[in-house]
């Protein structure tokens, strides 16, 4: 029987992937070459040290690590000055709907976001009494595909990984549900979440009940 849903923040519930790809952008710019949207795909999911990592890899370079530090650091703020700027009217469409049908089924919820942003991005769209347990950047020593982030929030929410479904849109993530033993609602192309049990275009498309009805077969 399933108890939880655990969902992925960017681009579950809010679209920040695009805000983190123009802030990477213009650190590769700044860096002397590019990456493009296809090539962003790679760092959804994937943690801000390990992203600029494969950013750097990609454009050829190998830095010190102090100087690492501080591009990430100037990733950050550009991001941050991008993302001061949302309000709930960048919850993505169907977020609300789905939410109202989760607390009436009684459902637990968690957050699993690889983000240290996390808690300022919910309260900045005014979500952050919506979950009963939120994991975030600074609770994990793994980002995704690595399972912790959806396993602590089984565990925090007092749940076995088999009573959860997990929410995502990122190929990283998805498989993280997966190695974690729960069902995984990939959302997005099937082209790309391959790995997923069911997939949709987003939350919209999606009723509570059809999940549950999936992911108790
Ligand atoms: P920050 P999620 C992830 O969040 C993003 O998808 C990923 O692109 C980002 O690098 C990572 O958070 C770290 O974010 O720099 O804000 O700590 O998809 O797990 O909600
Ligand atoms: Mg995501």
């Amino acid at each position: 029987v399933i108890k939880a849903f655990l969902f992925d923040l960017d681009g579950v519930i809010v679209d920040t992937a695009i805000y983190h790809y123009q802030a990477w952008k213009r650190l590769a710019n700044e860096l002397g070459f590019d990456i493009s949207e296809e090539f962003n795909e790679r760092l959804k999911g994937v943690s801000r040290m390990e992203s600029l990592d494969i950013i750097l890899e990609h454009g050829g370079l190998t830095l010190p690590e102090e100087k690492k530090n501080e591009l990430a650091a100037e990733k950050n703020q550009w991001y941050l000055e991008l993302v001061s700027r949302m309000t709930s009217d960048d919850i993505l469409p169907g977020v609300a709907n789905f939410f109202s049908q989760v607390r009436k089924a009684n459902l637990l919820t968690a957050l699993g976001s690889v983000s240290k942003n996390a808690p300022l991005i919910l309260e900045r769209i005014g979500m952050s009494e919506a979950f009963d347990v939120i994991i975030d950047g600074t609770k994990i020593s793994k980002g995704k595909p690595d399972p912790e982030v959806f396993t602590k929030g089984a565990a925090e929410l007092g749940v076995n990984p088999d009573e959860c479904v997990v929410f995502e849109d990122a190929v990283a993530g998805v498989e993280a549900g997966k190695r974690g033993g729960m069902f995984v609602v990939g959302l997005g192309s099937p082209d790309v979440l391959t790995q997923a049990d069911l997939i949709a275009p987003s939350l919209e498309n999606l009723t509570v009940a059809d999940v549950l009805n999936k992911a108790e077969t």
